[in-house]
């Protein structure tokens, strides 16, 4: 995606219908898709006001308006059951402000499209575990966030991107990706490109078997539940609302659960350059479990269960999978913040994998205490 300039931020700005005098308006978040801003508003001498205002990646969703769609209908939805169950729907799922003519997205001057949320206050999305109880909370509220949606008309939901966890799809992208080689760098990634060909059949194609025996349920998913994709409640710790709906579409819960293990259970970063330090917390395995399974509230089916350490070692997989081939395809998916970042991350996934599989029977026998 090209820069965000000044004038097409102003010009946004100027199509939503925001109250009172604009006193910040600053980048904010570390997504790797979005480009998202913090706005603050003071209307007359008390009144403060924040809003997020994001450009929607017009790469990777190429239909803005079924995006929104989907998130109009989802938050909808989510806001007639918070207020069944007496919680708070300004603050529990996201509000989406509509634009001066009453749109959910605007199309600035040169085709990109905005949207804009109203900002969840006195909570904070993390991008690392600081303590156990939050990534605990958050397991907690993405399970709960699947049971909500467990009736919504999964076929009303568009799919924003084609085969998002089709792990043996993305497997031929990969290798069409190191054919190509269009950046000339799949020689000094030998290492890599041969840790995903080893697990082809192991792990790439293990889910897309068991769903064409038809031996797995299909759920309403989030499908990228990154820990800084909750917000935690600052005073009472929970998980508060769950963000980032972009991807939200029929999916597996294992793939939800493993997304959430890949990120928030690794004892470093994503992009961390120290392998060293990288390796995946039975910890903090233990209890994302135990919170996803009491989230789900009893929905999981025991084959679900005895599949969550699959789910966390594909999403791990497949994520180390996707950086790699964008760094051979000339990062152009993910944003990056320095030479290699792609393959650095792609280092710290492999690593967690490797980790994983050693690790293997101890996450069996984790999950199988909450059955
Ligand atoms: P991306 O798809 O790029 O990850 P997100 O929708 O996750 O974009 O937004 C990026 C970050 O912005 C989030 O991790 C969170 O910190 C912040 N954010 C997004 N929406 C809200 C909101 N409604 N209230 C408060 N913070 C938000
Ligand atoms: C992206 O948007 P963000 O930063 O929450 C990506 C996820 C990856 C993740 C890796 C739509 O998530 O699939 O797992 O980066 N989202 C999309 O950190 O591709
Ligand atoms: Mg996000």
């Amino acid at each position: 995606m090209k820069e965000v300039t000044l004038e097409r931020l102003n010009e946004a700005i100027e199509n939503f219908a925001f109250e009172g005098k604009m006193t910040e308006c600053r980048p904010y978040g570390s997504g790797h898709i979005n480009d998202t801003y913090l706005l603050s508003y003071e209307i007359g001498v008390m009144g403060r006001i924040k809003v997020i205002l994001q450009r929607m990646n017009g790469e990777v969703f190429e239909k803005p308006e079924e995006l929104m769609e989907n998130i109009v209908n989802v938050t909808s939805y989510l806001k007639e059951r918070i207020t069944e169950n007496g919680g708070d729907p300004e603050r529990e799922t996201l509000n989406v402000i509509p634009t001066k003519d009453g749109s959910s997205y605007y199309k600035d001057s040169e085709g990109n499209c905005w949207r804009s949320y109203k900002f969840i206050t006195g909570a904070t999305s993390y991008d690392k575990v600081e303590k156990p109880a939050d990534f605990y909370e958050s397991a907690v509220a993405f399970g709960n966030f699947q049971r909500l949606l467990a009736d919504f008309p999964a076929e009303t939901l568009h799919e924003t991107i084609k085969g998002f966890h089709d792990t043996k799809a993305r497997f031929a992208v990969f290798e069409k990706a190191v054919e190509e080689d269009v950046m000339g760098r799949a020689a000094s990634v030998q290492k890599e490109i041969a840790f995903v060909r080893s697990r082809e059949k192991g792990i790439a194609n293990y889910f897309s078997e068991l769903l064409e025996k038809g031996e797995l349920p299909l759920r309403v998913t989030h499908n990228d539940t990154k820990l800084n994709n909750i917000m935690i409640d600052d005073k009472t710790g929970k998980g508060i609302c769950v963000i980032d709906l972009d991807t939200v579409m029929p999916g597996l819960a294992m793939n939800d659960f493993g997304d959430s293990i890949r990120f928030g259970a690794s004892t470093a970063a994503e992009d961390e350059r120290d392998l060293s330090l990288v390796s995946c917390s039975m910890e903090l395995f233990d209890i994302y479990a135990r919170g996803y399974i009491e989230g789900c509230g009893g929905k999981l089916t025991e084959r679900e269960i005895l599949e969550l350490p699959m789910g966390a070692k594909t999403m791990t997989y497949e994520c180390g999978m996707r950086f790699l081939t964008d760094y051979l395809q000339g990062d152009t998916y993910f944003k990056i913040h320095r030479e290699g970042h792609n393959l650095d991350r792609c280092r710290t996934q492999f690593k967690l994998v490797e980790d994983m599989e050693q690790k293997w029977h101890t996450m069996q026998s984790i999950v199988k205490k909450y059955m």
